[in-house]
């Protein structure tokens, strides 16, 4: 059986980029709630991740044994994870309506085994690591070879579980796990630097034995060009941090982390649709 993965020309993929702002952009204006910037943020990590032949998937056997796992830790960035899913093929697009509809199983966070395609339940922050650690250790001992990808915030970062999770993921030598962080510079209440610095951030990963590199995090090619080189890494789990704006896309959105968590109301979402159809 084939997998899904694609690998598409800059062009297609600079249009999935935009179709999946669109999207959030909808949905949450729809919904009323929901986080828009921080969705924006990471468009083009997951444009890569799925639609550029990273992650190994079949959507009409959402639990293939040997499939990738993707986990999106920054879990409360589902409005752009299930527009994803389902242009992956995992449900009907029609679903990507009931964001946040009481009961809908297209919750604010994602929850897993809810919708096809759903890794884990994420939203409270610092645990997707260490799921995805359990993921490698599940799949060495049933003898599989799938890599497992785990999307993490910057603001995550000051939870202590992240650190304990990247210790144990060199301890146990995790050369199948792929964190990719949004490092977008900013969490809800302000900027990194202001409410818990991180820096210097490369430094802290390699001390805690991972293999670094760092991407501009909107470039869908150069992040798929990273993932690539980072498949041959041996010995050692490795992270990618791509440089993102919160917000991408929206200029009025960029500017002001008091988005974070809001969604537009119809004349803020008129001129956002204006600058994401204009880009
Ligand atoms: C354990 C925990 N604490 C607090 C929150 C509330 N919260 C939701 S998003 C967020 C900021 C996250 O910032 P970051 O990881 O940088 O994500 P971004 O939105 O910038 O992509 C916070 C504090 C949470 N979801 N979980
Ligand atoms: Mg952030």
């Amino acid at each position: 059986m084939e997998t899904n993965q694609r690998i598409m020309t800059r062009t297609d993929l600079n249009e999935i980029a935009r179709e999946l702002r669109l999207d959030i952009l909808d949905t949450t204006t729809r919904a009323g709630s929901g986080h828009l910037s921080s969705s924006f943020s990471a468009v083009e990590i997951l444009t890569a991740l799925y639609f550029n032949g990273i992650l190994r998937y079949r959507s009409d056997d959402p639990w293939w044994p040997e499939r990738d796992r993707f986990i999106m830790s920054k879990g409360h960035a589902a409005p752009l994870l299930y527009p994803v899913l389902a242009r992956a093929g995992y449900f009907d697009r029609e679903m990507i309506w009931k964001l946040r509809e009481i009961d809908s199983p297209v919750q604010g966070h994602p929850i897993y085994r809810m919708m096809p395609g759903v890794e884990a339940t994420t939203g409270s922050l610092g645990q997707g690591l260490s799921l995805g650690i359990g993921h490698v250790l599940g799949g060495r001992l049933n003898g599989l070879g799938f890599r497992v990808y785990v999307l993490i915030g910057d603001g995550e970062c000051e939870a202590g579980q992240v650190w304990e999770a990247a210790m144990a993921a060199a301890h146990f030598k995790a050369d199948n796990l792929t964190a990719i962080l949004d490092y977008n510079k900013f969490q809800e209440t302000g900027p990194i630097s202001r409410e818990m610095a991180l820096e210097p951030l490369v430094d802290k990963w390699r001390a805690f034995g991972w293999h670094v590199e760092e991407v501009d995090g909107h470039d869908t090619q150069a992040i798929t060009d990273r993932l690539t080189a980072l498949q041959q890494v041996r010995g050692r789990p490795q992270i990618l941090i791509a440089h993102t704006v919160k917000g991408k896309g929206v200029s009025f959105v960029e500017a002001d982390f008091t988005f974070h968590g809001r969604a537009l109301n119809p004349e803020q979402a008129a001129r956002a649709r204006e600058e994401i159809l204009c880009n």
